[in-house]
């Protein structure tokens, strides 16, 4: 039986590459770090079938010992501050963790006595490329394993360090260590403080909360209207205001992100250990979409066409120096690995949204009770009065704006 030690276990890529592992019959290690409260929620459905280990990449010893006492066949680095914006405010912890964290590692397996019986990947990320891009006879942008790095944030500098130096001992040690350089990818799992699942937290929230305020009140009409920063709930028979609900607050919607799935991404991890040697791949869908194409995606999920009255922008969310546009070129990673994503952009969307519009309605929403004329309005929202206006307020059972099959 093949064994497998996986740094970042508890991570979104890390839960699914254990749960493929184990479905290709591996012993999996998972290394998780000692915290105050449980960070194995995403891998809670396999923990019996994993061995769990305590460690902290940044801890040299820690690393080296995992390494000897567990002895594996494969090494997965995907331990990482990894959040862009974060990074600009804890830039030191990001380059020990995301940078010397990977030092430790290959130290670790060079210094095994197993050193050449180990395989390496590591963690590598289309941030990388920052502002460049390299463009077709056509124009169009996209970048590849040859496109120059120019990264844009303190989080691309230390992936920068890590994947020069995976390929440092690789040439010059002889070592079987591949890095992924993947274009972002999402899922069901994906934190909360990403875009996409951020955008998607928030649609089930309000799908369920509009619900809730139905229920409350034994509504079907229910007036919106949105202020600067809210939307209120009115009753759409007395204008009585019932509920209020914060806006989705983002930073910038114009920069474009090649969107995969998780869960296709990990198998490509997997796959370049398979191979005899070792080397770097672009792992993308080759397609680019804004962070508005997202948010079309994720209200038209559930049947709403305008997302503008819900979101706003707020600064907070704007980072010093901005990566505007990725676009990866897989072309490699298709002919070498015959690796192929498999869950479209609208898929991936769709699937988020109602993961997050069904756990969302385990959650009992707090209705906050607002006082009648405590507010002023900056526009009401029509079609929710035209569309149920001419419903009665007798007696009714909530109200299911969307079934998903
Ligand atoms: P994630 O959800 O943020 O997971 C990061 C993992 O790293 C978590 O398990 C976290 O543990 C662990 N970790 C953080 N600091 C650690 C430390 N000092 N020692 C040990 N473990 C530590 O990230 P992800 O989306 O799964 O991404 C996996 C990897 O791929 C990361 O390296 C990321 O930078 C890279 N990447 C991601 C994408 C993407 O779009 N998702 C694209 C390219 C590259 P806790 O649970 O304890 O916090
Ligand atoms: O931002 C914009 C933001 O944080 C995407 C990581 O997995 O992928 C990820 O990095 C875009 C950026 O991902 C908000 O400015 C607008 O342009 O979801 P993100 P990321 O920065 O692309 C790469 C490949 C990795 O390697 C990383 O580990 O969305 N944006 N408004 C926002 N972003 C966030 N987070 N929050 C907002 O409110």
């Amino acid at each position: 039986m093949k064994k497998a030690l996986i740094f970042g276990i508890t991570g979104q890529d890390g839960s699914y590459l254990a749960e493929f592992l184990l479905g290709k019959g591996y012993e999996v290690t998972g290394v998780t770090r000692r915290v105050s409260i449980n960070t194995t929620e995403r891998i809670s459905h396999i923990l019996p079938k994993l061995n769990i280990v305590e460690g902290d990449i940044t801890d040299a010893f820690n690393v080296m010992r995992v390494i000897e006492e567990t002895e594996p066949d494969e090494v997965y680095n995907l331990a990482a501050q990894s959040h862009v914006g974060t990074s600009f405010s804890q830039t030191h912890l990001t380059l020990d963790v995301t940078a010397g964290g990977v030092w430790n590692i290959l130290e670790a397996i060079r210094h095994s006595p197993r050193c050449f019986d180990m395989r390496f990947y590591q963690a590598s990320t289309s941030e990388l490329f920052g502002k460049n891009y390299d463009e077709t006879e056509n124009g169009e942008k996209f970048q590849n394993e040859k496109t120059q790095f120019m990264p844009q944030s303190p989080y691309a500098v230390a992936k920068m360090a890590a994947h020069n130096m995976v390929r440092i001992y690789r040439e010059g040690y002889g070592m079987h260590a591949s890095s992924g350089i993947l274009f972002n990818h999402e899922s069901e799992r994906r934190g909360e403080h990403f875009v996409t699942r951020k955008i998607t937290k928030w649609v089930g929230e309000f799908v369920n909360f509009k619900r809730a305020v139905r229920k409350e009140y034994n509504l079907k009409i229910i007036e919106t209207v949105f202020t600067e920063d809210k939307i209120m709930f009115k009753c759409g028979n007395t204008g009585e205001v019932l509920s209020k609900f914060g806006k989705l607050r983002l930073g910038n919607l114009d920069a474009y992100r090649d969107w995969g799935h998780a869960a296709d991404y990990v198998r490509a991890m997997w796959m370049m250990l398979q191979q005899d040697s070792p080397d770097d791949y672009v792992i993308a869908t080759g397609e680019s979409h804004t962070i508005r194409e997202f948010l079309d995606a994720a209200f038209n999920a559930v049947e709403i066409e305008d997302w503008s009255d819900y979101v706003m922008i707020d600064p907070e969310f704007y980072r010093p120096a901005e990566v505007d546009y990725l676009r990866g070129c897989p072309r490699k990673a298709k002919s070498v690995l015959q690796w192929e994503p498999e869950i479209s952009f609208e898929e991936l969307a769709y699937r988020m949204v109602k993961h997050d519009v069904k756990t969302q309605g385990l959650q009992r929403p707090d209705l906050q009770k607002v006082p009648a004329n405590s507010f002023k309005t900056r526009q009401i929202h029509m079609s929710d009065v035209q569309e149920e206006g001419q419903e009665s307020m007798a007696q009714c059972p909530p109200h299911n704006e969307m079934e998903f099959g």
